[in-house]
């Protein structure tokens, strides 16, 4: 944080920059949103068990409201037994007690409704958990559940008589054989998370209806729609007539059985048929809002898939599928060490790949995922955030990134992660989401106003004194104040929504970003994402000479608000992000 920035006041002025009044006749209401994914375990907890809770979430709504969130997804809250944290649900139409009530769920969903928020319940359609009574039922065989979960008797060992081999070499995400053996049933049943998590089986119509069902329980509750788990892993390959898998070739990545990467999923990922039902989910919503009226209900769909699976997930000729299939770009391809060339390559590819009338989307952080700050190193946070938001399409964050939250570093007797967990001292770290899921960080007191207890579910970040909301809020140039000024520009500016958008590196270090509409104010976002000062001129991008004024700058910029720049030399020190408009 740059002290000097306490120096400057009068910052709230969205006002000088509004066009418009905030509401756009020309998009949908989310084509232009900005998505907040909360974390619910550890954004806040009001009755200081340690665990973050839905009355918590409530009463921190003002806060997204805040910071211009039109929508927050919620990472699971139903009932499970958390052997992942919620994504093992033991029953889909309940809440997990120690998160709240249904009732809980209802306050929160009005008072965000008072406040103008939306709010995304996740869909964890993949698997439930083993202690889920269908589950119960599928492994005792009785009625209408015999074929509800995928199960296969396996082979004989030739070496022991009294084992049994899995029915093929299949690996769980979390490692290990993606089969495991119940007795009671004398099948094995098909898990690709963890052993804890059976995977429904999606070739039983049954399970297709039940799904559908679940989404309505909760679109009669109030939500605005759904982000939807795990979607590749839907459907397996059919079995040949005899019933039995096929094996997956050996990737040569790996040289351990037991490593999700020692065989390539080409029967256990984005199977054909996976696109055709994110298409019927798509028709459950969309027949939701014709039957009930309001605001479109939104789908989101979690694919770490090639870009050509991605884009069939927006729909086909005939088809509406996802509104937003997540683009995880900006946390796969790249990183702190990325040139500016790989920022235009991986926006544009992006671009150019979308279906006509399809809206972009970029999501910078999940749980599952290392923090963008860690990734891309705390001095670019002000930078990532302003990408974020003058991309057109939809933004996504994640709880934390507003303020540039860390990882934060777990101990293994610390440790809780399932994926991490089913590893050894020597390498948990390596593959462990805990870092990245540490209480969420308000203020410098006590567990930093997370919780009064005396225990947190995970450890809190030690430098929480200095990186958090309360303190943030505080110093005019924080990276919480960087983030709110981006989002009113958002919020307030056409050009922002709906304006042309141009980007390109104008050398190997610098990023040019241009967003102009008719009549209307031309924005330029210019950042130096390398590691020494340049000199830029802007004339790639702007044709023009006017002088530029400053409209917001990283938390590292000598810049200030008001500030006049030349577009022939702009000079940028590392890491420094400005956002410039053209002046009359
Ligand atoms: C044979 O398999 C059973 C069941 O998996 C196991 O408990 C037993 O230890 C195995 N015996 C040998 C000799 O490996
Ligand atoms: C679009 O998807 C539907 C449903 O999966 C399918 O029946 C149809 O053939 C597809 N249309 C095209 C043009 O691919
Ligand atoms: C897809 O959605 C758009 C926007 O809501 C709508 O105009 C269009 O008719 C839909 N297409 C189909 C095939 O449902
Ligand atoms: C960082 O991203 C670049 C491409 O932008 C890639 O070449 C490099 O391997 C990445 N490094 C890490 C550590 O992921
Ligand atoms: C906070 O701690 C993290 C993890 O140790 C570190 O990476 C980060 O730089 C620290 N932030 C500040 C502002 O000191
Ligand atoms: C990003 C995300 O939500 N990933 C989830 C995918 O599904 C597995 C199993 O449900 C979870 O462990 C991940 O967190
Ligand atoms: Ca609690
Ligand atoms: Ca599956």
């Amino acid at each position: 944080m740059n002290l000097l920035g306490v120096l400057i006041v009068g910052f709230v002025a969205p006002c000088i920059l509004v066009s418009g009044a905030g509401e756009n006749p020309s998009k949908d209401w989310w084509e232009t949103a900005s998505i907040y994914q909360i974390y619910p375990r550890s954004f806040k907890d009001s009755n200081g068990d340690g665990i973050g809770d839905l009355k918590g979430i409530t009463q921190m709504l003002p806060y997204l409201k805040e910071i211009g969130v039109d929508v927050t997804w919620l990472s699971p809250i139903f009932k499970s037994p958390m052997a992942d944290f919620g994504y093992d649900i033991s029953d889909f139409f309940d809440i997990q007690p120690e998160y709240g009530t249904l009732k809980d769920l209802d306050d929160l969903i009005a008072t965000a409704k008072q406040i103008g928020i939306k709010v995304l319940l996740d869909l964890v359609p993949n698997h439930s958990s083993d202690e889920n009574e269908w589950f119960i039922k599928s492994l005792k065989k009785e009625r209408g559940y015999e074929d509800f979960y995928v199960w296969h008797p396996g082979y004989p060992d030739p070496k022991n008589a009294t084992n049994r081999l899995p029915p093929s070499n299949w690996v769980s995400d979390f490692r290990y054989s993606a089969w495991t053996w119940r007795e009671e049933r004398q099948e094995f049943y098909l898990h690709q998370f963890h052993r804890k998590q059976p995977d429904f089986n999606y070739r039983n119509p049954a399970v297709v209806q039940q799904m559908k069902n679940i989404m309505r329980f909760w679109l009669k509750r109030g939500i605005d729609g759904f982000r939807i788990d795990a979607v590749p892993f839907l459907f397996e390959v059919t079995p040949d007539k005899n019933g039995n898998y096929p094996n997956e070739p050996l990737s040569g990545e790996s040289n351990d059985p037991d490593d999700y990467n020692y065989v390539k999923h080409i029967y256990t990922l984005d199977q054909p048929e996976t696109t055709d039902m994110v298409y019927q989910w798509r028709q459950v919503v969309d027949e939701f809002q014709r039957e009930n009226g309001g605001d479109t209900r939104i789908l989101l769909t979690e694919a770490y898939s090639p870009l050509n699976v991605l884009m069939q997930y927006y729909g086909n000729g005939t088809h509406n599928g996802s509104h937003v299939p997540f683009n995880f770009h900006l946390i796969t391809e790249l990183n702190g060490t990325s040139k500016a060339p790989d920022f235009e390559n991986v926006v544009n590819t992006w671009i150019n790949a979308m279906p006509a009338g399809r809206t972009a989307n970029w999501v910078l952080g999940n749980h599952d995922q290392r923090r963008v700050a860690s990734r891309y190193g705390v001095e670019k946070i002000d930078l990532l955030n302003m990408l974020l938001m003058i991309l057109p399409g939809v933004a996504v964050n994640y709880n934390g990134e507003e303020i540039g939250m860390t990882d934060v570093w777990i101990s293994w007797q610390d440790t809780v992660d399932p994926q991490a967990c089913n590893t050894d001292p020597a390498h948990y770290n390596a593959v462990s989401r805990d870092v990245a899921r540490t209480p969420f960080q308000w203020n410098d007191e006590k567990n930093s106003g997370f919780s009064t207890g005396s225990h947190t579910w995970l450890p809190m970040a030690t430098n929480y004194t200095q990186i958090n909301v309360e303190t943030e809020r505080e110093y005019t140039r924080s990276h919480l104040n960087t983030y709110k000024r981006a989002k009113q520009l958002r919020r307030y500016s056409r050009t922002f929504q709906d304006g042309d958008f141009k980007m390109l590196a104008i050398n190997e270090n610098i990023i040019g970003i241009r967003r102009s509409l008719q009549n209307d104010n031309t924005f330029v976002m210019v950042a130096n994402v390398g590691s020494k000062l340049e000199r830029v001129n802007l004339l790639a991008l702007e044709d023009s000479l006017n002088l530029m004024e400053v409209v917001l700058s990283s938390d590292n910029s000598p810049r200030r608000i008001g500030d006049v720049v030349h577009p022939l030399e702009v000079i940028l020190l590392p890491s420094e992000a400005l956002y410039l408009r053209t002046r009359a």
